[in-house]
């Protein structure tokens, strides 16, 4: 069986990050061994009064007992880190444990709609982008990318734009860069992937609900890595990711609930295998 290391927070409601992470590549038949970077009781978007434990102090002797009992990741993937310290120790980590053929994944979770998450500065920034060089894949939202290239955002980018755009993500990834929330068709929403070594760009849309939904990034991300570690082309891959992330964000829009306590994916789970 293959095996993702999955670095991320644990948020107790909002269905993000590893709540996220661990049912979906489960589901897609492969094993997601958490390395928790901090526990809060809900994510930090649009919710007040959540609890922040932070884990940092206890990373580096987790995934030394992993190395000490010979445990080999297909793959790394890292999502949102609390601090530029668990940048760095993101970094060691796929150092300490890439092999030849190791994928490293990274979601720039930082931003979104134009705006740093909270407790985000420039530094923390700059960190993100050098931690985005030693990956194989990254996946950032509209808002990310732009952090990542010094563009400035708007949210209507045409076609054009997001050429130049994932053009300009190619110094910030080994090989492939997945552009999500942005379509090449008014109106529709999905995701533009490049890959910098053929040049190649493929564009993908669903249509788009109204409202803001939280954890799809990370829902895409999740997908997107369990199949990339089963072995599927980035493109299908992508195309496979968004098709679930819509499907569930359809499922949200539909049943009406509150979308900061998340994504309605469970359903669809069976279709990952
Ligand atoms: O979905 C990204 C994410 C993950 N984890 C936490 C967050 C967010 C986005 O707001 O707050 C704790």
């Amino acid at each position: 069986m293959k095996r993702v290391f999955a670095i991320h927070d644990i948020s107790g409601i909002g269905k993000c990050s590893l709540t996220a992470a661990l049912p979906i590549i489960s589901a897609a038949g492969v094993e997601c061994n958490p390395i928790p970077t901090a526990v809060l009781s809900t994510h930090t978007g649009n919710i007040s009064g959540y609890t922040f434990r932070d884990l940092t102090d206890d990373l580096e002797s987790y995934a030394a007992h992993w190395k000490k009992i010979g445990i080999i990741p297909d793959t790394i993937y890292s999502g949102y880190l609390g601090s530029e310290k668990q940048i760095d120790f993101v970094l060691s980590l796929i150092n300490d444990f890439s092999v030849k053929d190791t994928l490293v994944i990274v979601d720039p979770a930082m931003a979104d709609s134009g705006e740093l998450y909270k407790g985000f500065d420039n530094s923390f920034c700059e960190r993100i982008k050098l931690l985005c060089q030693k990956a194989d894949v990254i996946t950032p939202n509209l808002t990310e990318a732009c952090i990542l290239t010094g563009t400035s955002y708007r949210e209507n980018f045409d076609k054009d734009c997001i050429s130049d755009l994932v053009h300009s993500l190619g110094e910030y990834t080994k090989r492939y860069a997945v552009l999500t929330g942005v379509s090449e068709t008014e109106g529709k929403t999905g995701c533009c992937v490049y890959d910098k070594q053929s040049y190649s760009i493929r564009f993908y849309s669903t249509p788009k609900c109204e409202g803001v939904y939280y954890g799809t990034g990370d829902i895409f991300s999740s997908v997107l890595t369990a199949l990339m570690t089963k072995g599927t082309d980035i493109f299908t891959s992508a195309e496979k990711a968004l098709d679930f992330t819509y499907k569930a964000v359809l499922e949200t829009f539909t049943e009406g609930t509150d979308t900061r306590l998340g994504i309605a994916f469970e359903k669809f789970l069976k279709y990952l295998m």
